[in-house]
């Protein structure tokens, strides 16, 4: 009850800035195997606005904590880091796909099976708490590796 009451403050406080400028495109979640405990996803984040805004963390019921991270290769070795803030342009977009940045989720409750719906919030600087739900893909991230502008 107390939880219930807080999190309408905080709502309520939010400024009412519109949430429509950040529009989230192809939100897709790679299918967890038995016991495991991490997965990623990936979606594109649009801003249609003509501020720019950041990306500031990520929650999903599913998992402990969902991270932005950032796989980069050096000299033949990948190597994956976290991502505090997440910049998206005005007018622009950041892809998260499976071969740069993803959202990682950690502590993953329950397997997550193919075509499951998992919506995840995305909060943002400006436009606030966004929820978009996530396609679960057995085969994670086919197609988004190839960006076609
Ligand atoms: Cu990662």
């Amino acid at each position: 009850m107390i939880r219930a009451l807080a999190s309408t403050a905080i709502l309520a406080a939010l400024p009412a800035v519109a949430s429509a400028a950040i529009v989230i495109e192809r939100p897709e979640i790679r299918a967890s195997l038995g016991a495991q405990p991490t997965t990623a996803a990936y979606l594109t984040i649009r801003n249609t606005g003509a501020a720019p805004d950041r990306l500031l963390g990520a929650s999903c019921a599913c998992a402990a904590m969902v991270m932005a991270h950032r796989s980069t290769t050096a000299n033949g070795i990948s190597r994956m880091s976290m991502e505090a803030v997440v910049e998206v342009p005005a007018h622009g977009s950041v892809a998260f796909t499976p071969t740069g940045r993803h959202l990682m989720l950690t502590g993953v409750k329950a397997p997550i099976a193919p075509g499951a719906k998992v919506p995840i919030v995305l909060r943002f600087e400006k436009a606030g708490p966004v929820t978009a739900v996530f396609a679960a893909s057995a085969t994670p991230g086919m197609g988004a590796e190839h960006q076609h502008h």
